[in-house]
C-alpha cells in the first residue's frame, strides 16, 4: 500500500513541492518519467498533473493528498481537506485598477466589469461586501484586460507587483493571502490516514526546523 500525492508537474510549485518531499527524507530514482514515481524509501506515489487539477484528483480520490496553492484549492470548491500549510508561493489575490481610476472604496466596482481567473472567489468576496459587478472569466493574460477595453478592473494573484506595474495598474483590495497547501481526501481509510500522519509529522518536522 502506498499513499498517492498529487504535485506540480511544472510550474511555480514543483521545485519547492519535490524539495520539501527530499527535506522529509524521501528518495526517488532520478530519470523518472515525470507522470509517476514512487518513492524509493516511503511508500508514498507522486503523480505529477497540471495544479488546476489537482483538487478533483484529490476529491475523486485518484490521489489520496496533493500539494496546490490554496488560492488553486478553494477556487474549484471541491470536498477536499486542506491539512497543513507549507510556507511556499506565496501570494495574495487581489482586485486592480488602471493607475488613473479614482479608487475610493469597493463601492466604485458596483456595476461595473472585472476580468478574473478566480470567479468563485471574487464572487464570494463581492457578494459578503454587497456589491454587485460583472464577473468576466478569462483564463490567462488577465493584467491586459483594462488596457484593451475587456474589464474596467481584474482580480489576479500578485507576488512582487511589477505585472500590475508594468500594465499601468495599482493593487486596491487583497481578497485572499495565498500559499501552498498539503490537502487531503475526505475519507482516507486507516491504512492510508496512518502515512499521512508518518509524513506530516516529517513535514512539521521540517517546517519547525526553518523557523
Ligand atoms: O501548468 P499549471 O496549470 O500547473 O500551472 P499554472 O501556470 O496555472 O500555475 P503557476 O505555476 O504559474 O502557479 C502555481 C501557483 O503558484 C499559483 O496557483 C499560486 O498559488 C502560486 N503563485 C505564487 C503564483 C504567483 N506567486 C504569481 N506571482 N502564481 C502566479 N503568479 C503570477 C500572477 O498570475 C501574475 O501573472 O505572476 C504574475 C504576478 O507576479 P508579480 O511578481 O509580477 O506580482
Ligand atoms: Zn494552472
Amino acid at each position: 500500500m502506498k499513499l498517492k500525492i498529487a504535485i506540480q508537474k511544472s510550474g511555480r510549485l514543483f521545485d519547492d513541492s519535490l524539495r520539501l518531499l527530499r527535506e522529509c527524507g524521501i528518495e526517488f530514482n532520478n530519470g523518472v518519467n515525470k507522470l509517476r514515481s514512487e518513492a524509493l524509501n516511503f511508500p508514498l506515489e507522486v503523480l505529477f498533473l497540471r495544479d488546476d487539477d489537482i483538487p478533483q484528483y484529490v476529491s475523486d480520490g485518484v490521489a489520496d493528498i496533493g500539494i496546490v496553492g490554496e488560492n488553486v484549492a478553494i477556487e474549484k470548491n471541491r470536498d477536499i481537506r486542506t491539512i497543513e500549510r507549507l510556507g511556499f508561493g506565496k501570494c495574495r489575490l487581489s482586485i486592480a485598477v488602471p493607475r488613473s481610476f479614482e479608487y475610493d472604496g469597493l463601492s466604485v466596482l458596483e456595476g461595473k466589469k472585472i476580468a478574473t481567473s478566480y470567479p468563485f472567489l471574487l464572487g464570494r468576496y463581492l457578494e459578503s461586501k454587497g456589491v454587485t459587478a460583472e464577473i468576466h472569466e478569462i483564463s490567462g493574460s488577465v493584467e491586459i484586460a483594462p488596457g484593451i477595453g475587456l474589464a474596467d478592473a481584474i482580480c489576479d494573484l500578485v507576488s512582487s507587483g511589477s505585472t500590475l506595474f508594468l500594465n499601468g495598474l495599482k493593487e486596491t483590495e487583497v481578497i485572499l493571502k495565498s500559499e501552498a497547501v498539503l490537502v487531503a481526501h475526505d475519507a482516507l481509510d486507516a491504512e492510508r490516514l496512518a502515512i499521512l500522519e508518518r509524513l506530516l509529522f516529517r513535514i512539521q518536522a521540517v517546517r519547525k526546523a526553518k523557523r
